[in-house]
């Protein structure tokens, strides 16, 4: 059955592979998955049609037969609940692997993703330089713990996983801060999770997007 994914008509990262379409993208790829894209512009984003997939406007979504889904890290559970090679077989590793899943989204994601969007809304703010360290104090809280529990692995807990997936997209929104670059062995986890070869079939695909889009 034909898969159908949302993404940005023109992604404002500038073919970065930012846009949370990537991991979508990226899951659908590791297991071997064809999927179609159908590209919104931010009107036809916040537009009833795509308010009835996605309540909030965004993207991505995912269509398939009868099924229709928004959020991105329940998409990838999906694909990843559905095909082998992205959840462990074994019970307790699938949960933690599932644990991992959420503490990419719901603990390490949103102070990186906040000060992402304070670099962009709110730079000619007269809080802005103390509204940055507070951010950044918070980043480095996580990605130490982070560092840590992964010491010297190369991935989270075991094989490669849907876990790892989310965390890696999570921690690009960083990759040339300075910040991640504080801890070597996170920046090596994204450098193996970039190197894998369903992640660069997604993201060549997605900046075959931007570039058509600014050519
Ligand atoms: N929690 C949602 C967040 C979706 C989201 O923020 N999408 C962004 C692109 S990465 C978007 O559509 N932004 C445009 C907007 O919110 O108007 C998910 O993971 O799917």
């Amino acid at each position: 059955m034909a898969i159908t994914i949302t993404a940005f008509e023109r992604s404002p990262d500038r073919g970065k592979g930012l846009a949370r379409d990537m991991r979508v993208r990226w899951a659908l790829e590791e297991v071997g998955e064809p999927y179609e894209v159908r590209l919104l512009s931010f009107k036809a984003m916040k537009e009833p049609a795509h308010r009835a997939l996605q309540p909030f406007g965004q993207i991505p979504t995912y269509e398939e037969s009868d099924l229709a889904l928004f959020e991105s890290g329940a998409i990838v559970f999906h694909i990843a609940e559905r095909h082998a090679g992205l959840l462990p077989d074994g019970a307790n590793a699938r949960a933690r692997a599932i644990a991992w899943m959420f503490a990419a989204l719901n603990t390490v994601e949103p102070p990186i993703f906040d000060r992402a969007l304070a670099t962009i809304l709110e730079r000619d703010e007269p809080w802005y330089e103390g509204r940055l360290r507070l951010l950044e104090d918070s980043i480095r809280k996580r990605l130490g713990d982070l560092s840590r529990h992964l010491g010297e692995a190369d991935w989270l807990d075991g094989g490669f996983s849907a876990g790892d997936l989310l965390m890696v997209t999570v921690l690009l929104r960083l990759k040339g801060s300075g910040i991640l670059e504080e801890y070597p062995n996170l920046s090596a986890y994204v450098a193996r999770g970039e190197a894998r070869r369903a992640y660069k079939r997604a993201f060549a695909a997605q900046l075959a997007v931007f570039n058509a889009s600014s050519g």
